[in-house]
């Protein structure tokens, strides 16, 4: 029988995964599996997860884990962080919990230049609840409540979040965007963003354009259409904020 490569960071009981088919989630996460075994990080890692679909991964990782409130794992990791330094925190969060919701708290741990990673899956929807806009609704973009297409007139324009934490931070955090669709280069961001931690710099964010074929109602190849031509248009794919030498776009 063949069996798919694992990463060795994965709790495999709780697979196969629970995402949709053609789900983004799962390639986030398998690049976040790659990554904590290729640093040798799964003994001091800690997982937190929000409420929204990357709930889901409360037991993906065989690593300490913990699934907050909506919009509310940025200070539950850096509570954990503060309190034991030599652990490795990781947020993970859709967009609706980051940019909505939890603002706050990601605006503040920015600022502050708090010694953690998150990872915020942009969809471009609120997806565990139905397809709802979200702030970063496309222009234009049809969702449950925007059935006529996204307004910016009276709705503002999407959030671009890695722009706004770049200007944020200050010396040694590291800001990114990746997409599902360059899968080398995402897992670059991710390794780079938890080796800023790992290293003491600072913040660590990397948004990453994800697929949602259930809220989008799109077929294989207009999914693909939608990830590539639309959303890595709106919101460019790259480093914006980094240590680590040439930022990468
Ligand atoms: C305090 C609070 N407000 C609202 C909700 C309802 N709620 C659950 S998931 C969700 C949206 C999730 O969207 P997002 O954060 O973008 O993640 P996704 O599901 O797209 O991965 C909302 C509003 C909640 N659980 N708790
Ligand atoms: S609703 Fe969307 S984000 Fe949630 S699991 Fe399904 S495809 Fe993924």
């Amino acid at each position: 029988m063949i069996t798919p490569a694992t990463p060795k960071s994965w709790y495999l009981p709780s697979k196969p995964h629970k995402f949709c088919p053609g789900c983004g989630h799962g390639i986030v996460l398998k690049a976040l599996g790659e990554a904590i075994d290729e640093l040798e990080i799964q003994d001091e890692t800690v997982f937190g997860c929000d409420i929204g679909c990357s709930l889901l991964a409360w037991d993906f990782f065989a690593c300490d884990s913990t699934q907050t409130h909506h919009g509310r794992t940025t200070p539950v990791m850096v509570g954990i962080k503060r309190t034991r330094p030599e652990l490795v925190c990781i947020g993970y969060m859709g967009d609706g919990g980051g940019y909505s919701i939890g603002s706050q708290h990601l605006v503040n741990a920015a600022v502050r230049n708090e010694n953690v990673t998150l990872i915020l899956v942009n969809n471009t929807n609120y997806g565990m609840t139905g397809g709802q806009m979200a702030p970063t609704t496309l222009p234009g973009q049809k969702t449950e409540t925007s059935p006529y297409g996204r307004d910016a007139e009276t709705t503002g324009n999407p959030t671009k979040g890695p722009e706004f934490v770049a200007a944020l931070t200050g010396e040694g955090a590291y800001v990114a965007r990746g997409t599902v669709s360059k899968y080398k280069q995402l897992k670059r961001f991710i390794k780079n963003a938890l080796k800023n931690q790992i290293e003491g710099k600072g913040f660590s964010f990397v948004e990453i354009l994800a697929t949602c074929p259930t809220n989008w109602r799109t077929n294989a190849q207009q999914t693909w259409h939608f990830l590539e031509d639309e959303m890595e248009q709106y919101f460019p794919v790259g480093e914006l904020k980094s240590s680590h030498g040439k930022g990468d776009k």
